[in-house]
């Protein structure tokens, strides 16, 4: 009886794994086994384009450059990649940082070098005085953590108008703002503005290069991206030439991308006679000019002069969009501190243009965050805070000015016979320097000094103690 019991136990549970076999067997294909492995997210759009030949560098490969020169033992080494590191190593906590030229920090090890991000002459982060002590009146003010409107914190995005198209601006009064998720978030914003209510072709002209993430950025939002010309390799300055043909030959009404100030990667801008010559073109054929602006200030260490391609377009009667980051130089770059705006034709189109913007905004992420959009708002519009900041950015940009300079007078003092003027002409954090991929292969392999293979170095990485190595290691291959 027992023995027929513990049998027919035994065999309730043989059947019971018989049928749970078959439905682990099922469960264990998951519902997104289908999901495609993606392409690491960092890669440079640009890398996968036939049309873009100087694009070999990825973004991909400057992860493996930052792979490379963690496993390098040369004390020498240098990593002037520069990619977005994503890397967890990432210091978080940064201690106050006397700038410039602040005691160097036996924390930073060059295991976390080559972020996107403004370095001191110590290679290490920064955190703006003026940012500190807005953050610390935020914290003081003892604020609710409530959430703010669908276009972010009230005082922020008139302010961030206000220093992009100047206290006097004609188009004060007539321009729609929002608070964005920094740059990135400001740029896509206007893109989905633009797949709904731009009445032409769902189409937007970028320069050739760009920023690696614009592409997806405009396609992500289901507009068609073409490249117009704008570097010229051989020069390595701007196919200005170029350009103006593909303005003047792109369809009426067109959409196009210009960086405000230091584009990135070249560091090639126009020059003020060209910008009052492209808005000219624009203006003959109707374009809609969008611009980029994610470096004022960064770029001359004056955030007006920096701001003069967007106000000439405003003084020549152009209703742009604008995106605006607080990352570069209010040193945000987390705290996802942004600006979108468009410019209306009255106060009665901006309150439609408005109405729209939240309603994008609103199912996409609901509101932005609070902290970075209240420390750059207690900046922009405290009169004292706003001058110690300008002076800060100032400080940035000089820093980054003084390092072309010094690399330049390094490269020509060993006897360089090359022409080296475009280091010192080319602006903002990153810098072209001619170098072909064989010779950045060179430099890295005999010098271990790592930057990508179209010869892009950011400026940023470097500093008073190792341009003397970098001149060395760039002259010897180049000569
Ligand atoms: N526009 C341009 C031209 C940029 O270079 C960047 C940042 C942004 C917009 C967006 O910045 P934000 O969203 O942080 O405000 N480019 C960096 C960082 C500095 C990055 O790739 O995300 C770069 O390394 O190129």
């Amino acid at each position: 009886m027992l023995s027929t019991t513990i049998k027919s136990a035994g065999a309730r549970q043989a059947v019971l794994r018989a049928r749970i076999a078959p439905l682990a067997a099922a469960r264990a294909v998951s519902i997104w086994s289908k999901v495609p492995q993606g392409p690491p997210v960092s890669s440079p759009i640009g890398a996968r384009t036939r049309s873009l030949p100087i694009a070999v560098l990825t973004r991909s490969i400057a992860g493996c450059i930052t792979e490379a020169f963690k496993a390098d033992s040369n004390p020498k080494k240098i990593n002037l990649g520069a990619l977005l590191s994503l890397s967890p190593t990432l210091p978080y906590h940064v201690p106050s940082s006397p700038h410039p030229g602040g005691p160097k920090n036996a924390q930073l090890t060059p295991s976390s070098p080559g972020v996107g991000a403004y370095r001191d002459d110590a290679g290490k982060p920064y955190v703006l005085p003026s940012v500190r002590e807005a953050e610390r009146r935020v914290i003081d003010d003892k604020m609710n953590k409530e959430y703010a409107g669908i276009t972010g914190v009230p005082e922020f995005p008139q302010a961030a108008a206000k220093l992009a198209y100047g206290n006097d601006s004609p188009a004060l009064g007539r321009i729609a703002a929002t608070q964005t998720i920094s740059g990135t978030g400001a740029l896509r914003l206007g893109a989905e503005f633009l797949q709904r209510w731009h009445a032409g072709e769902k189409k937007i002209r970028i320069p050739t290069p760009s920023w690696a993430n614009h592409k997806a950025i405009f396609q992500d939002a289901r507009l068609e991206v073409e490249q117009y010309r704008y570097y010229n390799k051989d020069t390595i300055g701007l196919d200005f030439d170029g350009m103006v043909q593909d303005l003047k030959s792109a369809p009426e009404g067109s959409v196009f991308l210009f960086h405000a100030c230091a584009h990135n990667p070249t560091g090639v801008d126009p020059t003020p006679e060209q910008w009052k010559e492209i808005s000219q073109i624009c203006l003959q054929k109707k374009h809609l000019p969008f611009f980029d602006m994610a470096y004022q200030g960064f770029a001359s260490g004056d955030s007006d002069r920096d701001a003069f391609a967007v106000r000439q377009f405003i003084r020549d009667g152009h209703k742009i969009l604008l995106s605006q980051s607080f990352a570069k130089n209010m040193g945000l770059y987390g705290e996802r501190a942004g600006a979108f705006s468009i410019v209306g034709e009255d106060a009665e189109e901006v309150k439609r243009i408005d109405s729209q913007l939240k309603i994008i905004i609103r199912p996409m992420y609901s509101n932005p965050p609070i902290h970075g959009a209240r420390i750059a708002a207690t900046i922009l519009n405290d009169p004292k805070l706003y001058t110690q900041w300008q002076a800060e950015v100032k400080g940035m940009a000089d820093r980054i000015i003084t390092m072309r300079k010094l690399l330049r007078e390094k490269l020509e003092g060993l006897g360089s016979k090359h022409d080296w003027s475009h280091i010192t002409s080319q602006i903002g954090m990153f810098a072209y320097t001619g170098l072909k991929p064989d010779e950045v292969e060179k430099v890295t392999k005999d010098y271990s000094v790592y930057f990508t293979k179209d010869g892009r170095i950011s400026v940023s990485g470097i500093t008073s103690d190792n341009v003397g190595h970098l001149a060395e290691a760039i002259y010897k291959v180049k000569g």
